[in-house]
């Protein structure tokens, strides 16, 4: 049943950004609507935490990946741009 895989698809995607929402406001813990880069350590330490992994990116590492999701280079991420990083789209 196509419909029911639309169905199953919109669902995943809602459920997803969901996610990418509460976990955003989790991580813009100053309450700005954005995330600074800062803030984007919190993101990495959250993920170590969930995951067991031990990612330490350097501060280049972190500038250039501010400067990969920052596509309006306004110096903070906002909940658009992390949702095109990790939805691609
Ligand atoms: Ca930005």
């Amino acid at each position: 049943m196509s419909e029911e895989k639309d169905y199953w698809e919109e669902f995943k995607t809602y459920a997803v950004e969901t996610a990418i929402e509460t976990a955003f406001k989790a991580i813009d813990t100053n309450g700005s609507g954005t995330l600074s880069a800062g803030e984007l350590v919190n993101l990495v330490t959250m993920v170590n935490s969930f995951h067991d992994t031990k990612i330490n990116p350097t501060e280049d590492q972190m500038k250039i990946l501010m400067l990969t999701v920052d596509t309006n280079l306004d110096g903070v991420l906002s909940l658009d741009e992390v949702k095109k990083l990790l939805l691609g789209k």
